[in-house]
């Protein structure tokens, strides 16, 4: 038999010869397929029917025009998408990002990851992914509402609760959610839970906003925990400054930790002193309502702001990437080590290229994947369809429990698959193999299709 980095590279070949230049997508399945391969290596069961390779596969992927009109009056025209990647355990599940830099790869990388996120959370969701090239920087409210109506137009025909169920990411919050629901609605002639992270007012669930940044320092807690650690007194450098950064944020204050830094595409800002709550208010504030950048802090505040890089040459005890992929490279993954940092849990999905992943392998330090780290989101959607099919609304202690039990065990999962022995966890392996389980069963069992 073939030696696994044989198997993978010849799996590979097959993945970049079906899906030329899709880089990002490359990437994700070949962090993936470099556990799994070795895993089903003495299981025929799963090798002879292709699971791997059928689960590399999209379902389908829809791509659509989207025109609208500027406030001058302007046509313009972007591309929609919605990557349909695996319903083996429940509809399509997923955030919808509105970046510039979203193609066909991105979404697929982030559907492709969503599958075995969704299957961790151990809820019935079905991995999904979409968006579009449009760039909301700088445009007025009034177009982002024509956008999100003229690209819900579109998608409405392929979404529905017990199809495919999207939700925010980069780009689409409560508001952008708050306009496609409205033009769902008004299209359909019904009010149910076809999207996630709605407003209160109309069926969204307590919680859902602060879940995913929740849900990851409760992933770094667990963590810290297996060697006797707390976040307490922890230095924390975080990136990114938008929904899962700042509730990250917030949850590391409330546990004690202090927040060194936050970024967005300008720079980042490193407070010395730590943000307190107040500030990180302020932060929202200019975010959400402002639509601002970060660089104001430093004005306000008297803070640093390092122009144009990242943070993670800031010493610090634990760090969470909470902006986009590929964010941390290896020299940075080295130097976050090198300056002592023993836990990352990845707020943003694949945010460290595969040598910066290697780097904290090799290092053995605490590394919680983003696949397993940030589901906490995914799940509390999750908890949000099962209150819209049940037209109840559960209360905010309910769902806290539910969020932390939630976590628990996806980190118990990442425990049971990836303990390497000698106290190491390996949590990106326990990821893909918990994840990849429960789908790969479920495709079994339907048989060739
Ligand atoms: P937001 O749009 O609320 O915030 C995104 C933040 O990341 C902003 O500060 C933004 O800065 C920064 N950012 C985005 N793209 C880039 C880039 N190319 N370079 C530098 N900075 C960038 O998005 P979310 O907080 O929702 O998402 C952040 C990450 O978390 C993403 O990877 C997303 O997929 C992931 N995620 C989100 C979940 C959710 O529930 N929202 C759930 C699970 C994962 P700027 O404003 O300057 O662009
Ligand atoms: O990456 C993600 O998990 C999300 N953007 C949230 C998806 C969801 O359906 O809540």
């Amino acid at each position: 038999m073939a030696n696994s980095s044989e198997d993978l590279n010849g799996f590979m070949e097959g993945v970049r010869k079906r899906s030329p230049g899709e880089t990002e997508f490359h990437q994700a399945v070949q962090e993936v397929a470099a556990t799994i391969l070795p895993y089903i290596a003495d299981k025929p069961v799963y090798k002879e029917a292709m699971i791997l390779e059928r689960m590399t596969e999209p379902d389908r992927t829809i791509s659509f025009r989207v025109t609208w009109q500027d406030d001058a009056g302007n046509v313009r025209v972007n591309r929609g998408y919605r990557v349909q990647f695996n319903n083996s355990i429940g509809p399509y599940k997923g955030g919808i990002r509105f970046h510039p830099s979203v193609t066909q790869s991105v979404l697929k990388f982030l559907g492709f990851e969503q599958t075995f996120k969704n299957s961790l959370t151990q809820l019935p969701m079905g991995g999904g992914k979409g968006g579009a090239d449009f760039n909301p920087k700088g445009k007025s409210e009034a177009e982002i509402m024509r956008f999100c109506q003229a690209f819900m137009t579109e998608l409405s025909k392929y979404v529905g609760p017990d199809i495919d169920v999207p939700a925010g990411d980069i780009g689409v919050g409560g508001r952008e959610i708050g306009f496609m629901f409205g033009q769902y609605k008004r299209m359909t002639n019904r009010f149910n839970g076809v999207l996630t992270g709605k407003g209160r007012e109309f069926g969204g669930s307590l919680l859902r906003p602060e879940a995913t940044g929740y849900g990851a320092v409760y992933m770094l807690e667990d963590m810290l925990h297996t060697k006797g650690n707390e976040i307490d007194g922890k230095r924390a450098v975080i990136s990114g400054s938008g929904n899962v950064a700042t509730h990250a944020a917030e949850k590391i204050i409330h546990r004690g930790g202090t927040v060194l830094t936050l970024s967005d595409s300008g720079g980042f800002i490193y407070d010395k002193d730590g943000i307190t709550l107040e500030r990180l208010q302020w932060i929202k504030d200019l975010k959400e309502k402002r639509r601002g950048r970060i660089e104001e802090y430093a004005t306000e505040f008297g803070a640093e702001f390092h122009a144009g890089t990242r943070p993670w040459n800031i010493p610090c005890d634990v760090a969470l990437p909470c902006a986009t992929q590929n964010e941390i490279n290896a020299d940075e993954a080295a130097a976050l080590i090198k300056n002592g940092c023993m836990a990352v849990s990845e707020g943003a999905n694949m945010p460290t290229t595969i040598d910066g992943i290697n780097n904290y392998l090799e290092a053995k330090i605490l590394y919680a994947p983003s696949k397993a780290a940030n589901a906490g989101g995914v799940a509390t959607s999750g908890l949000e369809m099962s209150q819209n099919a049940a037209h109840i609304s559960w209360k905010e202690e309910e769902l806290s429990k539910l969020l932390r039990d939630i976590m628990h065990n996806i980190h118990a999962a990442c425990v049971e698959y990836g303990d390497q022995g000698g106290g190491y966890v390996d949590y990106m392996k326990g990821a893909n193999i918990a994840g990849f389980r429960k789908v790969a069963d479920a495709m079994l069992a339907f048989g060739a299709i």
